[in-house]
């Protein structure tokens, strides 16, 4: 088996051998996926995998803007369209100076998989640019964009491939993004989600993905008769995600202590409620500040530099800002803490050996794949309201959303339940999300 993976992973490597996101991206799907394709005549022998793992149109492009100063800068735009077999391309926009090849094929190899999960028809795409959001006016973020569409709008439309937001893509973008397209197609569709509720967006979009991830949570805890209620929880970022994760998780009943950037951790050790998470809010959405400044208005809080939450104790963490922000030292003194939960808001925070980590102490650990997928199931339902012409309530989407993510939930179990009990859901979500867009593809030929 494990040659076969191995020889597998070779042939990935002649490919994209530099493209190392990717590659751990791919190699934890392998090691889930094979082992089961091989006992399955119907995918066996087809290289289904193997042509899962290239996408099918991958477009780079120049982004010319004019900043503030009147000097003329350059971006490189990208997207990917990994793979349209169950439904049109579907995925975020980053806007981040790591943004490159090997990190939207990583996200947008995920995407297949997370979108086959959520159970509506969309298939798997990302994009973005190296463009660093940062510092910039108002009025440059609006040029960037309005220039980036203007490549884009060629490769994208409503029935071909629905972008959203991810890290550096909010509401603010999102509407610049809109505006663009709409005077270059003249046409009002629903191309984009996580649009503004006047202008076609979905109510509880904004809230779907840290809220999902933490229903998710809650389901795992469930299987061992717990649930978060009363629980203390690491929640690292202080976007869109964390945000929402830590709203959740606070109402119902957990004390979420911490919160993150780029730049190190707050700790609240009385908790970050409500009325702090508005502070929070504000800070980063309308001020676009750092979470540093937390402590001005919370003395009594700490700000740690340069460090990431998890050296502080906790039941439960959510890791809600990045790739790989979660390594194997990080797992030991989580495990040593205590932490019995790990769900990922974020997509593949955890390194291969964290994961690795986790499972050999049998705690429960949800990969992003299935844990942050209420954010693009809950843009499937903006789609689906956009294409009726009409607007769900709050309460609807946010039901249809919980539904969602138990049937995730109950995926995982179908597919990742081992012999003691033990239920790993990184194979659960990797067989499942694999089996429903395998199936598309061996019906639709060899194309
Ligand atoms: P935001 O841009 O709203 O927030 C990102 C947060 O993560 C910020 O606090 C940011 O800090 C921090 N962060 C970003 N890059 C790094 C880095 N290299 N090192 C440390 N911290 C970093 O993005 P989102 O909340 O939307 O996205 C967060 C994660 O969730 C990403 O992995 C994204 O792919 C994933 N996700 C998002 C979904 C969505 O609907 N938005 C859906 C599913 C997954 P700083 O400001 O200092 O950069
Ligand atoms: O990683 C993700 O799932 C997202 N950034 C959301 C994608 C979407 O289309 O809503």
């Amino acid at each position: 088996m494990k040659s076969i993976i191995e020889g597998f992973m070779e042939e990935v490597k002649v490919r994209n051998g530099h493209e190392t996101e990717f590659l751990q991206a791919v190699q934890e799907v392998a090691e889930t996926v094979i082992p089961y394709i091989i006992t399955k005549d119907i995918y066996y022998g087809k290289n289904v995998l193997l042509r899962m793992v290239e996408p099918e149109r991958a477009i780079t492009f120049r982004v010319p803007w004019i900043d503030d100063t009147g000097e003329i800068r350059v971006n490189r735009g990208y997207r990917i369209q990994m793979n349209s077999a169950i439904g049109p391309y579907k995925g975020g926009l980053r806007f981040h100076p790591t943004v490159n090849m090997s990190i939207l094929k990583f996200l947008a190899f995920e995407q297949v998989f997370k979108n086959s999960l959520t159970t509506l028809p969309m298939g798997g795409g990302k994009g973005g640019a190296d463009f660093d959001p940062k510092g910039k006016s108002d009025n440059e973020i609006m040029r960037f964009c309005q220039s980036f569409m203007a490549e884009l709008y060629r490769h994208i439309g409503p029935n071909t491939d629905i972008p959203a937001g991810d890290i550096g893509v909010g509401g603010r973008e999102i509407g610049f993004l809109y505006g663009a397209y709409k005077k270059l197609r003249n046409e009002f569709t629903g191309v984009l989600t996580g649009k503004g509720m006047s202008w076609g967006g979905s109510l509880i979009r904004p809230e779907a993905t840290g809220y999902g991830t933490v229903y998710f949570a809650e389901s795992m805890l469930n299987t061992r008769d717990d649930s978060i209620n009363g629980k203390t929880v690491l929640v690292s970022g202080s976007g869109n995600v964390a945000q929402y994760a830590t709203e959740k998780a606070t109402q119902l009943g957990a004390k979420v202590v911490t919160m993150s950037d780029s730049s190190g951790y707050i700790f609240d050790a009385d908790g970050i409620d409500a009325e702090k998470l508005d502070f929070v809010m504000d800070l980063k959405n309308i001020k676009r500040g750092r979470i540093k400044e937390y402590i001005k208005k919370y003395p009594s809080a700490k700000f740690v530099e340069g460090k990431t939450p998890w050296n502080e104790k906790c039941d439960v963490a959510l890791p809600c800002a990045t790739q790989n922000e979660l390594d194997s030292e990080d797992a030991k003194t989580l495990l040593a803490h205590g932490c019995i939960c790990v769900s990922e808001g974020a997509n593949m925070p955890s390194t291969h050996q964290a994961i690795s980590d986790f499972h050999k102490a049998k705690i429960l650990f949800a990969p992003g794949k299935a844990s942050n997928a209420g954010g693009v199931a809950t843009s499937g339902l903006e789609m689906s309201q956009n294409s009726l012409r009409m607007n769900w309530t709050r309460e609807e989407v946010d039901n249809k959303l919980k539904q969602i993510m138990s049937d995730i939930h109950n995926s995982c179990i179908q597919y990742g339940k081992d012999e003691d009990g033990y239920i790993d859901y990184v194979r659960g979500a990797n067989i499942a999300g694999f089996v429903k867009v395998a199936d598309a593809m061996l019906a639709q030929g060899v194309v």
